[in-house]
């Protein structure tokens, strides 16, 4: 596991197979920087094989997520075309390894972003948004991690399923968010657990790309992280997220 190439393939076999492996930060120390190396070459590996980049996720945006994991920063990784999940499609929780669901706010990009902005520049760059569930599933055994794992993991992400896009409305700082199982609520909050404003996950993500010269392109999409803990998937169950004024967004497992 010292090799870092050899960590990105383990990882990817991992996904693949869905078949959970050892936190590569036991048997060696890596940094956040080599983190992120690690991550570039999980996704090259997707990439290659034909997967398209779709967008960006951040997570650990809000407390209630950071505490859940442990962890004290905020990551961001990758969606590739392969993780979408369509609205109302039925998935079949046997690609998976032990995958959790979590309420949140997707943002689509109407403009290059390829530097910093600012929130109030927002409405340049962003002409949409909508309620979205993403599915995480993280490699490692146990769903444990260090920051440094789990950047190199790609953030969990999996896969993600967005509702109908909505124009943006000024504040959508404290909507309530939540996500239902059967019907039944199983994890709520509020928006402002994400950064205290979702929009500001726009300008981080923006700095985060500047940083490496990345340019976030129109057409690719943006989940801001979740406002509330994940929540395990079971199958035969209908999985449904609300937020407030902007509908609601739900798949099916089998
Ligand atoms: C890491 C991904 C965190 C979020 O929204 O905070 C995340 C994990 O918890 O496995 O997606």
């Amino acid at each position: 596991m010292n090799n870092k190439t050899t960590i990105s393939q383990q990882l990817d076999k991992a996904a693949t197979t869905a078949t959970p492996i050892a936190q590569p930060s036991e048997a060696v120390k890596f940094s956040l920087e080599e983190a992120y190396n690690i991550q570039h070459k999980l996704i090259q590996l997707r990439l290659d094989r034909g997967e398209t980049i779709t967008g960006y996720k951040l997570g650990f945006t809000s407390k209630a997520k950071m505490q859940q994991m442990g962890v004290d920063d905020l990551i961001w990784g990758v969606l590739t075309d392969n993780m979408e999940i369509k609205p109302d499609e039925n998935i079949d929780l046997n690609q998976y390894i032990h995958p959790r669901a979590e309420p949140e706010v997707a943002f689509r990009i109407s403009n290059d972003i390829a530097q910093e902005i600012t929130l109030n520049d927002i409405p340049q760059y962003i002409d949409k948004m909508a309620v979205a569930i993403e599915v995480i599933d993280s490699r490692y055994k146990d769903f444990k991690f260090s920051l440094e794992d789990v950047i190199a993991d790609n953030c969990s992400s999996i896969g993600y399923c967005i509702g109908q896009w909505q124009d943006l409305k000024e504040d959508i700082t404290n909507l309530p968010i939540q996500l239902t199982f059967n019907d039944k609520t199983v994890q709520s909050g509020f928006t402002q657990a994400i950064l205290d404003n979702p929009y500001q996950s726009i300008v981080e993500l923006s700095r985060l790309a500047a940083e490496k010269n990345l340019v976030l392109k129109k057409g690719q999409i943006i989940l801001a992280g979740a406002a509330t803990a994940a929540e395990w998937l079971k199958p035969k169950t209908k999985v449904s997220a609300e937020l407030k004024g902007f509908g609601e967004v739900r798949f099916n497992t089998l």
